[in-house]
């Protein structure tokens, strides 16, 4: 395995606006992504948008759109726009309609040509635009998509392309019992499996230019345009250099991970890798020393979550648009709640109840009123600064409490470097708000029982110690919120008088280890993390 993470998330349609579906997948990479950069491991982060698809071509015309590159352009902008207004730190943003892409496609089509798995052959089936798939009579319900009834299949009838899928269904079928983990979570692993086994069948990946305004021309074949899904995969190696940049593409490739939603989980577990496993055949450039094809490592699919118990439909206009829900709740806030809120890999359900809820009690009563309070108490008491006491001995100063100081935040780190590793961030975040060992809860209880307002009467060289260990506290939780909530930890940094950005160059290994505040540093209180809604 290399030592790097490569993660990527779906490439979007542009037919409409981003909506709080895609934000959710996006964020999820997002927090990954800096989880791994703040772990020293060199990290790219691509995003982007899938341009050559019939759903966009309908929606720029009902927009009315002179044509349909300055749609596409339009609405890109769109989507790149808001991802830097939510401080999304992708690296790269590929556009299927660029150059770059188009050349790596071709590429990839020769290769696969010559691998001898690309044939003509003559065509009738139903075609659902929504989901840009053919559709078997089995999948049918009373002859109309079940996904999409309301809207009318097309009839193809033509000569295409197809791609010689089924001649890679024992590959498929080994490679998911050597590396199960290559689909995630497991329920998805047993769906795609019983799939494969089941109705796997080689896939049409062409349409005739004249019925089709939009998409990539098959090379060598002006007749035939390459059906939107074929070339949408291949963005995850376009972006990173294939056809265009062979040492980056070495650089970056494999991916480590694809996130994906679970709608679209057989074209990223089943398709996908067979068609990187024929173009391996023909190109070395995608092979591994051993001349085996370099796949990637994982895809994990979330699951779907609905609004207020509803869908997100266009017709019931309930979609959640990401940057409204910004001007009311600090998006670190947002973020929190998606990642928390939804079990990774499993459905839930967007709710702003839910959400103020979450805002209030983990976020301001539990993160935002213990920095609050331990830093304004250490500043009144210790003349604005850390207390001046040794760190080793602050950490064992509380047997007789719940805390469990420096080990048990070390306990703690391990956990979060597990469940990152797994891509399980809801996990991550319940352990850092759990009831037990060093967390959230147990350091909020610790000022409760030892009530430092009324200890530092009787006893200042206690109080040192205890707001030391919580301010020491205060600080690893910052960092340890960070991937998440990256304003958030940066807030509680300036207040503990740290410069996030000297500190963050030091390591995570130097970052997680207890002592890391400084007795004597000058403290900065006064931000409000959390501030108070104004009612939605
Ligand atoms: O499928 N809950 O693009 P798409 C959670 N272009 N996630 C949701 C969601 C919801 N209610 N709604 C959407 C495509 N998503 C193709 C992908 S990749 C080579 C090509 C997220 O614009 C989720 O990640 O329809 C889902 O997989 C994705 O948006 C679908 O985006």
């Amino acid at each position: 395995m290399k030592n790097h993470y490569y993660v990527t998330t779906p490439i979007y349609y542009v037919n409409d606006k981003p909506h709080i579906g895609s934000a959710y997948t996006t964020i999820a990479a997002d927090a990954l992504a800096r989880a791994h950069r703040l772990r020293g491991v060199p990290t790219f982060f691509l995003t982007g948008t899938d341009e050559n698809s019939q759903k966009n071509l309908e929606a720029a015309e009902k927009a009315g759109a002179t044509d349909l590159q300055t749609y596409l352009d339009f609405m890109a902008e769109i989507w790149k726009n808001t991802w830097r207004e939510l401080g999304i730190s992708y690296d790269d943003f590929i556009r299927t309609t660029e150059e770059r892409h188009h050349k790596g496609v071709e590429r990839f089509w020769r290769a696969v040509e010559k691998s001898g798995d690309i044939y003509k052959a003559d065509y009738e089936r139903d075609y659902c635009v929504g989901c840009e798939e053919f559709k078997t009579p089995s999948e049918l319900m009373d002859g109309k998509c079940p996904l999409h009834p309301n809207r009318p299949l097309q009839k193809v009838k033509e000569e295409n392309y197809f791609f010689r899928a089924s001649a890679y269904k024992e590959n498929l079928l080994q490679l998911f019992r050597d590396k199960p983990e290559f689909i995630q979570p497991v329920s998805r692993y047993n769906e795609i499996k019983s799939y494969v086994e089941r109705a796997y069948e080689d896939f049409s990946i062409s349409r005739e230019a004249k019925k089709l305004a939009c998409g990539i021309a098959v090379p060598g074949d002006e007749s035939q345009r390459i059906y939107v899904w074929f070339d949408a995969l291949i963005n995850y190696m376009t972006a990173v250099g294939y056809g265009t940049d062979d040492e980056l593409f070495k650089k970056w490739w494999p991916a480590t991970l694809h996130l994906v939603g679970k709608d679209i989980i057989k074209f990223h577990c089943a398709l996908w890798p067979a068609m990187i496993m024929s173009a391996a055949k023909s190109d070395a450039l995608l092979q591994a020393a051993d001349g085996s094809p370099l796949l990637p490592e994982r895809v994990f699919a979330h699951g779907f979550f609905t609004i207020e118990g509803y869908k997100i439909s266009k017709s019931l206009g309930n979609a959640v648009d990401p940057l409204e829900l910004a001007k009311t709740f600090p998006f670190d806030a947002v973020r929190y709640f998606l990642l928390r809120e939804i079990p990774f890999g499993e459905d839930g359900d967007f709710s702003l109840a839910r959400l103020e809820d979450r805002y209030s009690s983990d976020l301001g009563n539990r993160l935002g009123n213990l920095v609050n309070r331990v830093i304004a108490m250490s500043a009144k008491y210790f003349d604005g600064k850390v207390p001046n006491v040794d760190a080793a001995s602050a950490s064992q100063a509380f047997a007789d409490t719940e805390w469990t100081g420096a080990s048990g935040l070390a306990a703690l780190w391990q956990i979060i470097e597990d469940k990152i590793q797994a891509a399980r961030l809801d996990h991550m975040l319940e352990a850092i708000w759990s009831a037990q060992g060093a967390s959230l809860t147990t350091a909020n209880k610790l000022v409760e029982q030892t009530q430092p307002f009324k200890l530092i009467k009787q006893d200042p060289e206690k109080t040192a110690a205890v707001l030391y260990a919580l301010l020491e506290a205060c600080r690893q939780f910052a960092w340890m919120v960070e991937p998440v909530m990256p304003h958030v930890a940066e807030g509680i940094l300036i207040q503990l008088g740290q410069d996030a950005a000297s500190e963050r160059s030091k390591g995570l290994e130097v970052l997680k280890a207890w002592g890391g505040l400084k007795p004597g540093t000058e403290l900065r209180p006064g931000t409000v993390l959390f501030p108070p809604l104004e009612k939605v």
